[in-house]
């Protein structure tokens, strides 16, 4: 079984381009054809391996072919999508060798044109998911021309590659079904762990909310935000949309997040991603992902 997963792999990845990075963003010169809508490399279920104590190198050396700072896109065809992945970070390194060993190769089964993106916020300041989710839709929209920007928790592993992650012309919510809560939505209204937005669905309700420090409710004043601009949310069949969490300890909650959400309305044209203020810190790219820390 391993050897068969070890070829499949080994093919799928002899399918992606050579890399020569500096040309990576011009467009292809020689015309190839648009992928299939749905790949031939799907496989369906395929149970996440949450092997913590693999080694860093191994990680690297197992996905060789993505060179260009976590960005890969097939050679035999065009993709149908460029999608940014933007992973709000706060050190979690042991869950991010295991993300990364999973999600490439669910990425290059899914043919897409693709780019990881880690954004983490200086320590001294309390973990803010709706700012930094902000700031990873405008720093890679100003690398390449993302056609979808899907918004991904570091804990959160899709067990069936039959979850396409691409954008829809409704903003979409992936995590639909998750072992932690038994394969069953909590709450109709949820819209955390991964989601889908292209450029035009995020600028409409200008982002995601600024103010939300601490644990939870940016996804909720972002459901709000969908709703009072008339938009529908759209979710996967839940039986493709599993996901497996990666254990941790549960943050602090927001304990203002309930007097945000209620208020949030107010706040939407000024509070976004269109009046957001930061500063880089740090830009490291490395293989298997690019790494930005900012600081506000
Ligand atoms: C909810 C959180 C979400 C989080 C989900 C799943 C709040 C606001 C309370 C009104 N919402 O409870 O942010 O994605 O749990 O963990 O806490």
């Amino acid at each position: 079984m391993e050897l068969v997963t070890g070829i499949h792999l080994f093919v799928v990845q002899w399918l992606f381009a050579p890399i020569n990075c500096s040309l990576w963003n011009s467009s292809n010169p020689v015309k190839i054809p648009l992928c299939p809508i749905i790949s031939p490399f799907l496989v369906g279920v395929k149970t996440p391996v949450v092997d913590l104590s693999i080694e860093w190198e191994d990680v690297f050396a197992k996905y060789d072919v993505v060179r260009c700072n976590g960005h890969l896109k097939p050679s035999s065809c065009q993709a149908r999508q460029k999608v940014a992945l933007i992973v709000p970070f706060r050190d979690r390194y042991g869950h991010l060798k295991v993300f990364l060993n999973h999600i490439h190769p669910f990425l290059m089964r899914q043919q897409l044109d693709y780019k990881i993106y880690l954004i983490d916020l200086d320590d001294d300041i309390l973990f803010n998911k709706g700012l930094l989710l902000n700031v990873g839709f405008l720093e890679s929209g100003k690398e390449y021309d993302y056609d979808c920007y899907i918004f991904h928790d570091v804990d959160l592993l899709p067990e069936n590659d039959h979850n396409l992650y691409r954008c829809s012309d409704q903003p979409r919510h992936m995590s639909v079904a998750v072992d932690k809560f038994n394969y069953k939505l909590p709450y109709v209204s949820i819209f955390g762990g991964v989601s889908a937005m292209t450029k035009d669905q995020i600028l409409f309700v200008n982002g995601f909310s600024n103010q939300f420090s601490g644990w939870g409710g940016e996804d909720d004043d972002m459901f709000n935000r969908l709703k009072f601009h008339n938009m529908t949310l759209m979710r996967s069949m839940d039986d493709v949309s599993t996901y497996k969490m990666l254990k941790h300890k549960q943050s602090h909650p927001n304990p203002k997040r309930f007097k945000l959400i209620k208020t949030g309305m107010e706040r939407v044209k000024q509070d976004g991603v269109k009046n957001l203020q930061y500063e880089i810190l740090k830009r490291n790219e490395f293989p298997l992902y690019t790494y930005i820390k900012i600081t506000i």
